[in-house]
């Protein structure tokens, strides 16, 4: 083999037995590709306006609500003001959908739910959304591609739509970007919404603020029956699934359901005019899957029928607004040059205890406040 038909990483001394070789490159300068502006043009990702994103949502073209997606997860505002247009607009063709939360701690079996109950509902006709929110969580160390796998034939479904949800970023983070997402997917016509998160607390509150019903996993037998009974997350459920329940575990899963309901009993339920009831299930063989799916149909009729349904809806949006203000409020706080300069040396008062914390709170508020006076 020629020595100059080989990539220069080749070692020198490398026998015949090294074959990668470098293919002669092709001299003729090729035209009708990139050589002519229009071809250029067709190559390079057009750029939408506000109409194309809001025709492409509504006409249900997959990549354009994928681009939309995008649009409102972008941390640029220029971006921002754009995607709050579109929104605008595909307003009115929100809210047809029945959004449902589901978490639990990693391994409990969110996505393999989901790949079962999610292929019932396809079935059944419906339009699935999935947004996992966090699946890059420093728990789990990115199961991005474990979702793949555990939700392939959901993921190769044209009815089905599943979207990792970034869980930072600036301007509204997590909770305005899976809130918008969910928007654009019902606008989308999507008429089921699960979102799945890792049971990591914040996550928890944020996703049972943005969804109807929420539903956590639990595994018996990993010994967490009787310490996951605190309250905390237990108590923002609508539902607690025992999964896992097939083989040896049968019998664990039933003893398991059983607990939980005893401890339920002595719980607040987060949804009025519902009491929280625990099942079992087996994700990977299915059974008890249906069930989940029958009950959750039963909750929305009894909430619609009592005006809760609505009414939580409601105060949700009105909760996102306050979030996002005191989230805007906190951003600008914390950068301002002033009080980034000052706040150091009254943390140092403070901890040496040479400043009571209210002072210190009172003082930086001060200088924020004067700073933010129009002149
Ligand atoms: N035996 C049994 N195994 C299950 C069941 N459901 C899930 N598993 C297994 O449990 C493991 C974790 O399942 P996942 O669906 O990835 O769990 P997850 O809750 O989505 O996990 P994270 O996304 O990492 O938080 C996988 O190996 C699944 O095959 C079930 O019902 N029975
Ligand atoms: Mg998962």
């Amino acid at each position: 083999m020629e020595d100059k038909k080989r990539p220069d990483w080749v070692p020198k001394n490398a026998g015949k037995e090294f074959t990668t070789s470098v293919m002669k490159g092709v001299e003729k300068k090729v035209e009708n590709v990139c050589s002519n502006e229009n071809n250029m043009k067709k190559i390079k990702r057009r750029t939408l306006t506000i109409d194309d994103y809001v025709q492409g949502v509504l006409n249900k073209d997959r990549t354009i609500i994928a681009r939309a997606i995008t649009l409102i997860e972008s941390n640029s505002v220029k971006h921002l003001k754009i995607a709050q247009e579109v929104l605008k607009q595909l307003l009115p063709y929100t809210g047809n959908s029945i959004r449902v939360g589901i978490t639990g701690v990693p391994g409990a079996g969110k996505s393999t739910f989901i790949e079962a109950l999610g292929c019932q509902l396809m079935d059944q006709g419906h339009k699935l959304a999935v947004l996992a929110i966090d699946p890059s969580s420093s728990v789990t160390k990115g199961s991005i591609l474990g979702d793949k796998t555990r939700m392939e034939n959901l993921s190769r479904n044209n009815n089905c739509f599943i979207r990792p949800s970034p869980s930072s970023g600036t301007l509204g983070g997590v909770t305005r970007k899976t809130r918008e997402t969910i928007l654009i997917c019902e606008a989308a016509g999507y008429d089921i919404i699960l979102v799945e998160t890792v049971g990591v607390g914040q996550n928890e509150i944020t996703v049972r603020s943005m969804v109807d019903f929420f539903l956590l996993l639990k595994i018996a037998g990993a010994g967490d029956e009787l310490q996951g009974i605190k309250k905390g997350v237990i108590e923002l459920a609508d539902a607690i699934l025992i999964n896992k329940a097939d083989g040896d575990n049968i019998h664990r899963a039933q003893v398991a359901k059983e607990e939980f309901s005893r401890a339920l009993h002595y719980l607040k339920s987060p949804t009025r005019g519902w009491h929280p009831e625990v099942h079992t299930a087996s994700a990977i063989n299915g059974d008890g899957v249906a069930n989940v799916w029958t009950r959750i149909l039963t909750f929305c009729e009894k909430v619609k029928e009592n005006g809760v349904f609505e009414a939580r809806r409601q105060d949700q949006m009105l909760e996102w607004v306050h979030a996002m203000i005191k989230e805007h409020l906190e951003t600008l706080f914390y950068h301002n040059p002033e009080i980034l300069h000052k706040l150091p040396s009254i943390e140092k008062a403070v901890a040496k205890g040479e400043m009571p914390p209210t002072t210190a709170a009172l003082k930086l508020l001060d200088l924020f406040e004067n700073r933010n006076q129009p002149k």
